[in-house]
């Protein structure tokens, strides 16, 4: 596959001032000659890493574009081999129009992060290095940004080689004993053994237990935003995005679909979801959104519940409070600016059962900065995240860790009912090889091909 040239455009589709084709392989500058045409005669000859003023022309002749030509020797590359970029102008014509004519020229087009496959594939980057790259492109605030560089940079993939390293050397210690079977390892190094993995299982725990805050960095987290109609949610969004996004009216049942944003909220990327008011009605479009509200309430990762301080408690409020009961909550009694209060607040702190409950004023903007502090304090379960720290933000590398825990689980277990050492070096093989998946030095090639699949095309 790597003989393959393959091209790409990797610039967005739209408008823009420029906008790049990219193509990588052995053929990369081949391909370009048929096309380009350098206003100063010859440039394949030219050292790595030129910018080349040029034009793209068809295979009649006729001038395509008046373009920029980067050309990039392998191996100092993106993907270790030849690259040529064709900067062109940004529209989606003039790219079309290139990119066909690379193919033309003996390129292919490639998958889905397929440049970054090769990447990994040459020995450019390691495997959670390259997933980084995605998670930079896609990264919702500074601080998500701040942890995929910090993983591109290797600071994950050092973490899992030094374990593995650890690993390694308890096997080499086993399999010097299985070579000289006379040699018996003596209880003390069986206790020394013990105490190892009980340390390489403690950091492992700590890995796994920081990926439920790194993901929120990497996907976000969904905050849905409920409460009677016209308690002041629609004003709540309006007021975290500082812009009138939804429809703001005195007429209950304004929302009637659910609206969804992203907001920074003190780094932490939330996707904040307005919905439309609970309540009992015999409307059809307003039944259609409390439907969804409700389907919004279920999947939400943390609920802002806003009830009218010029209100008593209604019976639908405690529905709505008891609908939440089990979910990540925070209590938001609105108009705080009406001197006017009807609510019973302790009979909501009550309910709240220990979760927060703030005053606020939505139009007025009281008590947001106390709000977001709380919000940021709620998701992170009072911690503070480190952003200079390795906190694991994927799934696939999550689920990677927790196999290797289950192995040292083994592991112990063995050492426990002496079992024989043969045996326990099974399973620390099986841990290492588990964490070698993250850095992909034990990975499948099936793998790879559900990995990249995810990245954009161009990169
Ligand atoms: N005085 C005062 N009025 C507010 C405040 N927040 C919202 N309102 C008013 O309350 C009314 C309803 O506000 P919305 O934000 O539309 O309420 P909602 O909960 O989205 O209502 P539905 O979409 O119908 O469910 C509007 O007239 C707002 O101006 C506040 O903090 N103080
Ligand atoms: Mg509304």
């Amino acid at each position: 596959m790597l003989e393959d040239t393959i091209a790409a455009i990797s610039t967005p589709l739209g408008e823009g001032g420029i906008g790049i084709v990219r193509v990588s392989g052995p053929a990369a500058v081949e391909v370009a000659e048929k096309i380009f045409k350098a206003r100063r005669g010859e440039w394949s000859g030219a050292p790595g890493n030129s910018l080349i003023y040029g034009h793209i022309y068809d295979f009649d002749g006729n001038m395509i574009d008046e373009v920029l030509l980067g050309y990039m020797k392998a191996p100092y590359t993106y993907t270790r081999e030849d690259i040529v970029e064709i900067n062109c102008h940004g529209g989606a014509m003039p790219l079309k129009k290139v990119l066909g004519l690379t193919l033309a020229a003996g390129a292919r087009l490639a998958k889905p992060g397929e440049f970054s496959m090769r990447a990994f594939l040459n020995g450019r980057m390691d495997l959670a290095q390259a997933e980084a790259v995605i998670d930079i492109i896609r990264s919702k605030t500074e601080d998500g940004l701040k942890l995929a560089t910090g993983q591109l940079s290797g600071r994950l993939s050092d973490r899992i080689c030094m374990l593995q390293d650890k690993l390694l050397g308890l096997l080499a210690k086993i399999e010097a004993n299985i070579d000289f079977p006379d040699d018996d390892l003596e209880a003390e190094d069986m206790q020394g053994m013990a105490l190892s993995i009980m340390e390489i299982a403690g950091e492992l725990q700590e890995l796994i237990d920081s990926a439920r805050v790194g993901k929120i960095y990497r996907d976000g987290i969904s905050t849905a935003i409920i409460g009677r109609p016209n308690v002041g949610k629609s004003s709540l969004l309006n007021a975290l995005l500082k812009e009138n996004r939804a429809i703001v009216t005195d007429i209950p049942g304004t929302t009637r679909d659910v609206i969804e944003e992203m907001v920074n909220i003190e780094g932490l990327p939330l996707k904040i979801i307005d919905t439309a008011g609970l309540h009992k009605t015999e409307n059809v479009i307003e039944k259609i959104g409390i439907e969804r509200t409700k389907d919004t309430i279920k999947k939400a990762g943390l609920i802002l519940l806003v009830l009218d301080a010029t209100q008593e408690l209604t019976n639908e409020d405690l529905e709505i409070i008891e609908s939440v009961a089990d979910k990540k909550t925070i209590f938001l009694i609105n108009k705080v600016d009406i001197e006017e209060k009807k609510i019973d607040y302790n009979r909501i702190v009550a309910c709240a059962k220990g979760r927060s409950v703030l005053w606020i004023s939505a139009q007025k903007g009281a008590g947001l900065d106390q709000l977001k502090r709380t919000i940021y304090t709620t998701v992170l379960e009072g911690k503070i995240a480190n952003t200079n720290e390795v906190l694991i933000s994927s799934i696939r590398h999550q689920n990677a860790l927790e196999r290797a825990g289950r192995h040292l689980a083994d592991v112990q277990a063995g050492i426990k009912d002496n079992v024989p050492v043969d045996i326990i070096a099974i399973d620390i093989k099986a841990a290492w090889g588990a964490l070698g998946e993250i850095t992909g030095s034990t990975v499948t090639e099936d793998l790879l091909d559900r990995i990249f699949a995810d990245f954009c095309i161009g990169k």
